[in-house]
């Protein structure tokens, strides 16, 4: 059942604790019931919890406690507990209200949630839900200021004078960082950017194949930071913050392919970003062109009819493409902050474009040498996680971006192992180590996958010749 406290409310009262924070749904009560009993079960001895009132009139209010519920023990001090208010009438209005003096919550088995001055309900008054919808709970001695500093507010300015909730829910409070990494990850240090750097510099496509570079694919929401993941790169390589494609409302309508200068040898690296049209409602790539892309049907710069497919009449089409114009990797680049609430349109179209990447235009499972591997770019990790934004170097031991990275993972039906969280250059003027180490570190995983896929077409070509050879 979905949460109701948002991302900002949540940052808001991560600020008031003081640390970031995380929030795991504990006890809902339109999902759980208005049971003491559940309450317990779910809510005894498991740390800090923040309770979060719904009232019927849109106004949105609770309490902070560091000490953990339990059934047994009467009335408790936590010091560092508080009140607060988020919402008033529908609008965002967040105050806090600090402790002062005094017991700050009543802890039994027979009492949910029960605050000094907020309470909710206990066995002998558990009313059932009205007919409109909504627990009334209990109000009595109800935000009166006992032990919390309510700062001039009162029970009419926070609850419209009532404890009539459409629901009540309680959060376990987690510490966003972790104590030991969610991945392995390297030092975070100028050496290991220097090997990565030194790795995607040298690299060099499967010597067999004969070709000059591998094709990577860039495939994703509009917005989602495909022009400024290229970007990214690119700066790393001019030692500087270089923007080449172009990013934010200048939307990208051509196939580009954009090759990346090492300027200490001024020669091209053996790989090319290509940057599409992105995958919006309406108005998407086409599944058509996306084959014709991935076929390497269409030349580098081919602009996109936003109505019409690509014909095989366009200037500059490829008819027969061979295996060096083709797509030899697949990356789906995901905006980090916004998959909480992707439409189901887009996530449909990303689950038929995976599908284009892996099935054959007759429906058929490609043979496995034309197997692409699909992994995803997680970016604007930065957006969601305050300590990422504060240091890009606790991304492996953030929870919120673990979380991000199964969520991801589970939207594009991929292993885990293949969701890549980044952090792309955006309002930087300067390079920097951890942000480079995360590019060149997603940058790298994806060369490998486009190496196993010609690993693949090589060895189906050697059983293809050897198969002549039989036959001859
Ligand atoms: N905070 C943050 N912003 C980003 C990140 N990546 C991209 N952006 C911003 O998101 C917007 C859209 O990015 P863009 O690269 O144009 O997306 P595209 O449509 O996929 O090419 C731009 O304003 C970027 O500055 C990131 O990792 N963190
Ligand atoms: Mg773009």
């Amino acid at each position: 059942m979905a949460e109701l406290l948002t991302r900002k409310d949540k940052k808001q009262i991560s600020q008031w604790i003081g640390r970031d924070s995380q929030f795991e749904l504990l006890y809902k009560i339109s999902r759980d019931g208005q049971s003491c009993k559940r309450f317990h079960e779910l809510c005894d001895n498991i740390g800090p919890t923040v309770t979060i009132f719904y009232n019927k009139d849109n106004n949105v209010y609770g309490g902070y406690l560091s000490d953990s519920w339990e059934s047994t023990g009467g009335w408790c001090t936590d010091l560092t507990a508080f009140l607060f208010k988020l919402h008033s009438a529908g609008n965002w209005k967040p105050v806090m209200f600090p402790y002062t003096s005094g017991e700050t919550h009543f802890k039994a088995d027979a009492y949910g949630p029960w605050f000094q001055s907020l309470p909710s309900f206990c066995s002998g008054f558990c009313k059932n839900k009205s007919a409109h919808g909504s627990y009334v709970l209990y109000t009595s001695s109800y935000f009166e200021g006992e032990s919390f500093d309510m700062k001039g507010e009162t029970v009419d300015s926070v609850a419209n004078g009532h404890n009539n909730v459409t629901d009540l829910e309680v959060y376990l409070v987690r510490d966003d960082e972790l104590e030991s990494p969610w991945r392995d990850s390297q030092d975070w240090c100028s050496q290991t950017f220097q090997e990565l750097k030194e790795f995607v510099a040298n690299y060099e496509p499967l010597e067999e194949m004969k070709i000059p570079e591998v094709n990577i694919l860039l495939i994703g929401q509009v917005g989602a930071g495909k022009s400024s993941f290229l970007n990214t790169i690119n700066s790393i390589f001019k030692g500087g913050i270089s923007s080449r494609a172009c990013t934010g409302n200048n939307l990208t309508k051509s196939f580009e392919k954009f090759r990346v200068r090492d300027p200490s040898t001024k020669k091209y690296l053996c790989f090319r970003i290509c940057d599409t049209r992105g995958v919006e409602e309406g108005l998407s790539i086409k599944n058509e062109d996306l084959g014709f892309i991935l076929d390497g049907n269409l030349p580098n710069h081919y602009t996109f009819n936003p109505v019409e497919k690509a014909s095989t009449k366009a200037p500059g089409f490829v008819k027969e493409p061979t295996v060096k114009d083709r797509m030899h990797v697949v990356v789906f680049v995901l905006d980090g902050s916004t998959l909480d609430v992707l439409s189901e349109g887009v996530v449909s179209k990303l689950k038929d474009f995976k599908s284009l990447v892996w099935f054959c235009k007759c429906d058929l499972l490609q043979s496995p040498g034309d197997l692409r591997c699909t992994p995803a770019f997680l970016t604007k990790m930065d957006k969601i996680c305050e300590t990422v934004n504060k240091d890009v170097s606790k991304m492996f031991t953030s929870s919120v971006v673990e979380d991000a990275v199964n969520k991801a993972a589970d939207i594009n039906a991929i292993p885990r192992s293949h969701v890549l969280p980044v952090k792309n250059y955006e309002k930087e003027s300067q390079l920097k180590t951890d942000i480079n180490i995360l590019a060149l570190t997603a940058l790298r995983q994806a060369l490998m996958f486009a190496d196993d896929f010609l690993e693949n077409q090589y060895e189906l070509e050697q059983e293809n010749s050897q198969t002549l050879n039989t036959r001859d």
